[in-house]
C-alpha cells in the first residue's frame, strides 16, 4: 500500500483529517458548492491522478490554458512504466501488442483522438494534433501512426520487459480468451495491490484561470483485449465529453459500457439539465446497472465530472474508484468515490 493510500484508509478510519472533511464534502450526496468559474482546478481518475494533476497545475497555477495542462497531465501516467493501464508499459493485447487510445476535447466543442495506435508513447499529443491539424476527429491504427510519425513523433517499444512477462504469465490459463470482467477483484479492492489484472484509464478535465475547460483521456484499455478492440477513451461523448456552456465528464472502466450508453455525453447532458456533477455521474452509472442488473456485479464502470462552476462530482459501480482534485488550495487531494455496491467484490 502506498504511503498515500495508507494514510487515506487512515484518515477514512479516524474521520480526522482536514483532507477527509474537505472529501466528505465533495462525496456527499450532492456535490459542495465550489468556488467560482474564475478559479483554476483539475481532477483525474484514480490515485495516479494525483502525479498528473501536479504536472497540468504547474500550466494553470502560471494562468496557462486548460488544454495545455490536460496534455501535460495525461503525459505523466503515459510515461509512467510502473503504470500498466496507460502509455509505454501498458499491458497489450492477447497477442502482445500494446495498442493505446486517446482523446481531447476543448470547451468550444474542438476535439481530436487516436485508436488503437502503436510505437508512439504519447497518444495524448498524437490526439491533439488530429484537432488542431486535420479535418478529422480520430484517425486509428496505421493511419494513425503513419500521422504520428509525419508530425515528428519517434516511434518506439511500448512493450516493457514487465509487461511482457504478466502477458505471458496471462497465456498459461487464459486459452486465449480476450478480458473484460477480470479487472472487478481489483476494483473492489480499494488498496488495489497492482496484481496482474490492475487497469485503469486517466480521465482529466481542467478550468483554467479564464474559466475555459478541457478534457483527455488516455488508455491502454483493457489488457488482454482481442486484436483492433476499441474501448471508450477514444469516442467523443463515451470516454470524454466537454461542453463549455455546461461542464464535463470523463469515464473509467468497461469501455463497452460506457459506449452503450454513450456515457460521458449522457452526464454532460445531465449536467445541462439541472443535475450537479455527483447526481449526473450517479444517474448514468445507474443506467448502466438498470440494464444490466447481473452483469454489472461483475465490471466496473465510473464517472468522474465537473460542471463549469467548478463543482466535482463521481460514481462507481464497484468500490475503489477514487480520483484527484488540484487546485489553489491542494495540490494532491484523492477522494473516494461513491459507488453503487459499497462492499469489495472480492
Ligand atoms: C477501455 N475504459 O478501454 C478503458 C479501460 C479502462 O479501466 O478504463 N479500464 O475500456
Amino acid at each position: 500500500m502506498t504511503d498515500r493510500r495508507r494514510f487515506l484508509k487512515a484518515s477514512v478510519l479516524g474521520m480526522s483529517s482536514p483532507i477527509l472533511a474537505w472529501a466528505g464534502k465533495l462525496t456527499a450526496t450532492t456535490s459542495a458548492r465550489m468556488p467560482a468559474t474564475s478559479t483554476a482546478r483539475v481532477v483525474s481518475t484514480w490515485d495516479f491522478g494525483v502525479a498528473a494533476n501536479q504536472a497540468a497545475w504547474a500550466i494553470l497555477g502560471k494562468g496557462g490554458h486548460a488544454l495545455d495542462a490536460v496534455e501535460a497531465g495525461a503525459r505523466v501516467p503515459e510515461s509512467d512504466l510502473k503504470n500498466h493501464s496507460v502509455g509505454k508499459g501498458g499491458y497489450p493485447d492477447r497477442d502482445g501488442h500494446v495498442t493505446l487510445d486517446a482523446s481531447i476535447m476543448d470547451a468550444d466543442g474542438s476535439c481530436g483522438a487516436v485508436a488503437a495506435i502503436e510505437h508512439i508513447e504519447h497518444p495524448i499529443s498524437v490526439a491533439r494534433l488530429v484537432m488542431e491539424r486535420t479535418p478529422h476527429v480520430l484517425l486509428v491504427g496505421e493511419g494513425a501512426l503513419q500521422f504520428a510519425l509525419e508530425q515528428g513523433f519517434k516511434q518506439q517499444n511500448l512493450l516493457t520487459p514487465d509487461a511482457e512477462k504478466a502477458w505471458h504469465e496471462w497465456q498459461k490459463t487464459a486459452h486465449y480468451q480476450p478480458s473484460i470482467n477480470s479487472e472487478v477483484r481489483d476494483y473492489g479492492n480499494p488498496g488495489r495491490p497492482g496484481g496482474a489484472n490492475n487497469h485503469d484509464t486517466i480521465g482529466m478535465l481542467a478550468i483554467d484561470a479564464h474559466g475555459r475547460m478541457s478534457g483527455a483521456c488516455t488508455t491502454s484499455g483493457m489488457a488482454w483485449k482481442m486484436r483492433g478492440r476499441v474501448g471508450d477513451s477514444p469516442i467523443i461523448g463515451a470516454g470524454l465529453y466537454v461542453d463549455g456552456e455546461v461542464g464535463g465528464a470523463t469515464s473509467t472502466g468497461v469501455g463497452e459500457e460506457v459506449i452503450r450508453n454513450a456515457g460521458s455525453f449522457l452526464v454532460v447532458e445531465l449536467m445541462r439539465q439541472g443535475r450537479s456533477p455527483h447526481e449526473a455521474c450517479k444517474e448514468a452509472v445507474m443506467r448502466i446497472v438498470n440494464k444490466r442488473r447481473e452483469a454489472s456485479k461483475t465490471i466496473q464502470v465510473g464517472f468522474l465530472a465537473m460542471n463549469r462552476a467548478g463543482e466535482v462530482g463521481a460514481y462507481a459501480i464497484q468500490h475503489g474508484f477514487s480520483y484527484a482534485v488540484c487546485d489553489a488550495k491542494k495540490q494532491d487531494a484523492l477522494i473516494p468515490s461513491q459507488s453503487v455496491y459499497t462492499t469489495s467484490y472480492s
